[in-house]
């Protein structure tokens, strides 16, 4: 067999069907959902690793429910990620950051199971890319009842802790395809000669150490005062295991959110005192992100709540939101429950 240099590795593909192999009765669909989302992150990857050439930058005019300006590369990514999915027997709907409602694909007769919806960002941190930082693709797998059953908006309200699967793919230095499916966190890392993602850091446990704290430090003053207390303690406190945090925030969370779960720290976007709300969504930004820091053996809160046990109430709910190693998140969750006391 000719070395081809690569056959030794685990591909995602392989990876998938490792890993079904392990459930005979499994139908496979779910292994097909994930295997279409690593490849519609390849297209998008094309278009991200050329957005400066095919003069898909800037804005595309229109404004996505958040407000926010659509960059024309969200625009792509989203077109992408939905062609995926469309008229799909395995998937009952998706819902996505860039639209107002959730989309139901009609169940097939052939499809008697349990169907599955995704709700993604297709292309997180897009304030970003004319500057080329990092961007990324987050999503998070639902289970619903098959058949007949018409998917309803309830479908979408499940709670983190319901996920099936959750990942993100970094469109950075490299493309990197890092998902968990409650088995652990594996990142596979796109091979652009062979156009396969192979396995490059199976089983991810985020590092005891905290090495940076990670927040939009603008909003210092917003934050209540135990998040503050927090955010000091970790800068300028005594405590010698924080002599070598540091400060790092590139104001893309998926860029933010991987740093962090490789080399340790502190990322989080704490609500404004004022109107107790935080930025970031819950259904396709935090609990996706909180499934995969829990599975790395971190943990993900509001300060107040594990982010996996909050039942959505809407389709664009933003939740404040802290990831990280236990003992920060411990600690975090302690000041706010002593100044909650008080
Ligand atoms: P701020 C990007 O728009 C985003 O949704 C996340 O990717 C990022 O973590 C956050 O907003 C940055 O927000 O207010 O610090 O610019």
């Amino acid at each position: 067999m000719p070395d081809l240099g690569w056959n030794d590795f685990d591909t995602l593909e392989s990876y998938i069907a490792n890993e079904q192999r392990k459930y005979p009765e499994s139908r496979g669909i779910f292994a097909d959902v994930v295997r279409r989302i690593g490849i519609a992150s390849k297209v998008v990857a094309v278009k991200v690793q050329k957005a400066g050439l095919l003069d898909v930058l800037g804005s595309h005019g229109a404004h996505n429910v958040q407000g926010e300006e659509q960059q024309k590369l969200d625009v792509i990514a989203n077109e992408i990620m939905k062609a995926t999915f469309e008229w799909m027997p395995l998937v009952a709907g998706i819902a996505t950051e860039e639209e107002e409602d959730y989309t139901v694909y009609p169940p097939k007769p052939e499809n008697e199971g349990d169907r599955y919806i995704i709700l993604f960002d297709p292309l997180d941190g897009s304030s970003n890319i004319d500057a080329n930082v990092s961007v990324g693709t987050i999503f998070s797998i639902h289970r619903v009842e098959g058949g007949g059953y018409r998917t309803k908006l309830s479908d979408f309200l499940q709670p983190g802790k319901s996920q099936v699967a959750a990942g993100y793919v970094i469109y950075g230095s490299s493309t990197m395809f890092v998902f968990s499916t409650g088995f652990g966190v594996h990142g596979f890392t796109l091979d652009p000669e062979i156009g396969e993602y192979v396995l490059s850091h199976e089983n991810i446990r985020v590092p005891d150490q905290c090495t940076c704290f990670s927040a939009n430090e603008a909003n210092y003053k917003k934050w209540d005062e135990p998040t503050q207390r927090f955010a000091d303690h970790l800068r300028y406190g005594d405590d010698e295991i924080y002599e070598i945090t540091t400060s790092r925030y590139i104001g893309s969370l998926v860029a933010d959110f991987h740093r962090n779960l490789l080399h340790g720290g502190v990322f989080m976007y704490p609500a404004d005192a004022q109107t107790g709300k935080g930025k970031l969504r819950l259904l396709y930004e935090c609990a996706p992100m909180a499934m995969l820091m829990e599975q790395a053996g971190g943990m993900a809160t509001t300060g107040r709540e594990r982010i996996m046990d909050i039942v959505p109430t809407e389709l664009h709910q933003r939740v404040p939101v802290a990831f990280g190693a236990v003992r920060e998140m411990e600690m975090y969750e302690g000041m706010v429950a002593e100044a909650d006391e008080q």
